[in-house]
């Protein structure tokens, strides 16, 4: 485990590195951050996260990482955005740490982040036992909303898998668990993914537009525009299923479809294929960096209204 010191997205950290890291934060903030656990994934590994909170009566925001394990810029961006909460000099982003809760989880599906490192660096889905001899299944189409319904395999041997039941793999049980405990408490929802540059809202399952889908397609634009700024980096922006593709069982349109929280978004952080999930360490920063902009236009907006 490399120390604290060398923490420095320079590098793509493993999961004890990561870990180790929160609690560095707890310590070092110990009057705004707090560990918060999941639980246990199906190895038995803790899903841990960190509240971020300044303030009393803050309304909250949920950061969500790795839910897909070889999508590593994805741990690396929510531990850099959540870094900048703490550190930032910028008198923007003090003040939205100030001004809202976060909920930081950086890698929600440990055991496929683990298995990524130590076995198979493509490795995407969790590690269950499925059937057919085949591992794991796709906790990004277990939600149960839609389940099964569009982009989503029941075939236990395929990359979509999307398990045997709406919340049979446990750490998409024990994310929305957390969720539904804490549904009162926040408004804005950003999961991040790899690989594409696209920002996406609901829903996935079919290309009926949500009630304020004028205002996330603005609201989005002026987002990918601000990621923009920085690099040049362009984003497609648009609702799942017309901007990607049909799925269902995500966790963003079971946290819209299910509470109805406004302002949900999901990142699908760079490249366009050049390197795919395999993006040089080297671009970790300059990706965190561009993808903090967009974040910032969401929440100021979301602060605003
Ligand atoms: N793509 C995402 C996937 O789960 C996605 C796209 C994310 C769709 C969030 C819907 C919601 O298939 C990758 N690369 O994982
Ligand atoms: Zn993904």
């Amino acid at each position: 485990v490399r120390p604290r010191a060398d923490f420095g997205w320079t590098d793509y950290y493993t999961l004890e590195e990561i870990y180790a890291w929160l609690d560095s934060l707890v310590e070092e903030y110990p009057n705004a951050v707090t560990p918060v656990s999941l639980g246990r994934s199906y190895e038995g590994r803790e899903i841990r996260g960190v509240k971020v909170s300044f303030r009393k009566g803050n309304r909250a925001v949920i950061l969500e990482g790795g839910i897909h394990a070889r999508e590593w810029i994805a741990p690396a961006t929510v531990t850099y955005i959540l870094n900048k909460l703490l550190t930032s000099q910028d008198p923007v982003i003090a003040d939205l740490a100030q001004s809202f809760d976060y909920y930081v989880f950086p890698s929600v599906n440990p055991d496929g982040y683990v298995y990524s490192h130590t076995t198979d660096r493509m490795w995407r889905k969790t590690r269950s036992q499925g059937g057919n001899r085949c591992y794991g299944a796709d906790a990004n189409r277990n939600f149960d909303f839609h389940w099964m319904e569009a982009g989503a395999s029941s075939s236990a041997c395929s990359e979509t898998y999307a398990g045997s039941s709406p919340f049979s793999e446990v750490e998409a049980r024990l994310l929305s668990n957390f969720l539904t405990s804490i549904s009162d408490e926040f408004d804005v929802y950003l999961a991040f993914h790899s690989y594409s540059q696209l920002l996406m809202f609901p829903y996935g399952h079919n290309s009926d537009p949500v009630s304020n889908y004028d205002e996330l397609l603005s609201l989005g634009r002026r987002a990918a525009a601000a990621l923009a700024q920085n690099n040049g980096t362009e984003y497609d922006v648009g609702n799942i299923h017309d901007t990607i593709y049909p799925t269902s069982g995500v966790s963003m349109d079971w946290v819209r479809g299910v509470f109805d929280k406004p302002y949900t978004f999901t990142w699908e952080l760079r490249d366009k294929g050049t390197y795919g999930f395999l993006l040089p360490a080297s671009q970790i920063i300059d990706t965190a960096e561009e993808t903090l902009n967009s974040v910032v236009v969401i929440l100021q907006h979301a602060k605003e209204n």
